[in-house]
């Protein structure tokens, strides 16, 4: 048996005097394991059949798992998290007359998110552009730091119940570092999208700077670009320039449990069978009144970058969150391979703001000096053709 140390045990205590998890999300967290094990079995299945599967060098014997931050060794978290402080501690490869502010490897991912926030959410790319991002990021991870895991995902409905206490979050040396210094008397976050009324959030129990963890002294170099009210931070012009802070988080478990909860991850995936209807209720169909998981997730992390949609990867919690967000349209895709592998709809400007073409299989994508080349749509669909060769646990 393993003795607890003082802090864990304060840990499982606070956990234990969280509210409990309802029991329909408790059924629905035993569904989600469920069809993510369906979508495995489906997309294996699919790796070994040579009727349809495109020449690749991916097999069963060589395929990389991503897992949940959760079930990972202490050493393997910190592992991830040695690496990608090493990504930070790399030159940039993005000039400086490009973007000014830039000031690391790490900082290249960060500048590219910003230069295409709006051809990158709400359109037709969002998923797949999002989905090589990641995947070049745990590829820089890996070929630039020596890190020898996967990517490691954050599923919120596990944490929805209490997320300062989740594994990802708790502060701990092995976690993603915790929740910012509380700062009192802060109203909701207010989410302002143009035509539609304004969304109010609740605020979470952090607001001020990370203190704790292997990102407390974290410097963050780019944005912000657009903060909602009460986000915490100021404007710096176009968000390219050099602007070092520390990283702020407003963690609450309020935004997760009501977005991002087991029974929304479910209901997402089994409820919406036409790829427009499951990538606009994953962001939240404007109006609605819901932020969709996506906007779940970022603003259950929410401060300064977190809840700045251009500025977010400069949380390095983003890419758990969006290692997840890639899962769900993964078990979704795998569930019927045959009508929703290669689903696209949408455009590529935000909301079709200002209107442009459809894009198809043949668009093209890049992601800047973050890595990667440019690549077609077509490329990005399966997480085992392509460039990729991975599946989720
Ligand atoms: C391979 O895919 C084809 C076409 O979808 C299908 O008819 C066949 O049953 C599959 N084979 C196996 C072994 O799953
Ligand atoms: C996987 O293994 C095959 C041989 O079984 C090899 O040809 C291929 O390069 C490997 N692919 C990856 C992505 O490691
Ligand atoms: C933060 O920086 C201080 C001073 O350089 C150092 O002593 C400390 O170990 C650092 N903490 C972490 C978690 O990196
Ligand atoms: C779980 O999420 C759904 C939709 O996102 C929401 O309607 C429901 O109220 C949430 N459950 C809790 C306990 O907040
Ligand atoms: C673009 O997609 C919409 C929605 O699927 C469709 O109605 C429209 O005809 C498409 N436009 C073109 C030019 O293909
Ligand atoms: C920003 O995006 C534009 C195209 O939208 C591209 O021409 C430019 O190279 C990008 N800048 C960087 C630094 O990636
Ligand atoms: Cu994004």
């Amino acid at each position: 048996m393993r003795l607890l140390t003082p802090v864990s045990f304060a840990l499982l205590i606070a956990a234990a005097l969280a509210a409990p998890r309802p029991d329909d999300d408790s059924n629905a967290l035993a569904l989600l394991d469920q069809l993510s094990q369906e979508a495995s079995d489906n997309a294996l299945a699919a790796l070994a059949n040579t009727t349809t599967k495109r020449a690749t060098t991916c097999t069963k014997s060589n395929i990389s798992v991503r897992k949940e931050w959760g079930t990972l060794s202490a050493q393997e978290r910190i592992a991830y998290t040695n690496a990608v402080l090493c990504l930070q501690g790399k030159a940039a490869l993005t000039p400086t007359s490009l973007i000014p502010g830039v000031r690391s490897r790490y900082d290249d991912f960060v500048g590219t998110h910003i230069n295409q926030t709006l051809n990158i959410h709400y359109t037709g790319t969002f998923l797949a552009w999002h989905r090589y991002f990641t995947w070049n990021y745990e590829q820089a991870l890996r070929n630039e730091c020596g890190y020898t895991g996967t990517q490691p995902y954050w599923n919120w409905g596990l944490s929805s119940s209490n997320t300062p206490a989740s594994p990802v979050f708790d502060g701990s040396a092995t976690s993603m570092s915790g929740n910012g210094e509380y700062i009192a008397g802060r109203g909701p976050l207010v989410l302002a999208l143009e035509s539609y009324p304004d969304l109010y959030l609740p605020a979470g129990t952090g607001g001020g700077c990370v203190t704790s963890g292997p990102f407390k002294n974290m410097t963050v170099n780019l944005g912000p670009v657009s903060l909602p009210l009460n986000g915490g931070g100021s404007l710096t012009g176009t968000g390219l320039d050099y602007n070092p802070r520390c990283l702020k988080r407003d963690i609450g478990t309020a935004v997760n449990q009501l977005y991002a909860n087991c029974t929304s991850i479910v209901n997402l995936i089994t409820q919406n069978n036409d790829i427009w209807d499951f990538e606009m209720v994953m962001q939240g169909i404007p109006g609605s009144g819901s932020i969709g998981v996506h906007g779940g997730g970022h603003y259950t992390i929410a401060g300064d970058p977190g809840a700045d949609v251009f500025t977010s990867p400069g949380d390095p919690a983003f890419y758990l969150h969006h290692s997840m967000i890639d899962r769900v349209w993964w078990i979704w895709q795998n569930l019927d391979l045959a009508n929703r592998q290669n689903a696209i709809s949408g455009t590529g400007t935000f909301l079709n703001y200002p209107p442009s073409a459809n894009t198809t299989l043949d668009t093209v994508i890049n992601i800047g000096y973050a890595g990667g080349t440019s690549i077609a749509m077509s490329e990005l669909m399966s997480t085992t053709e392509g460039p990729f060769c991975y599946t989720y646990e």
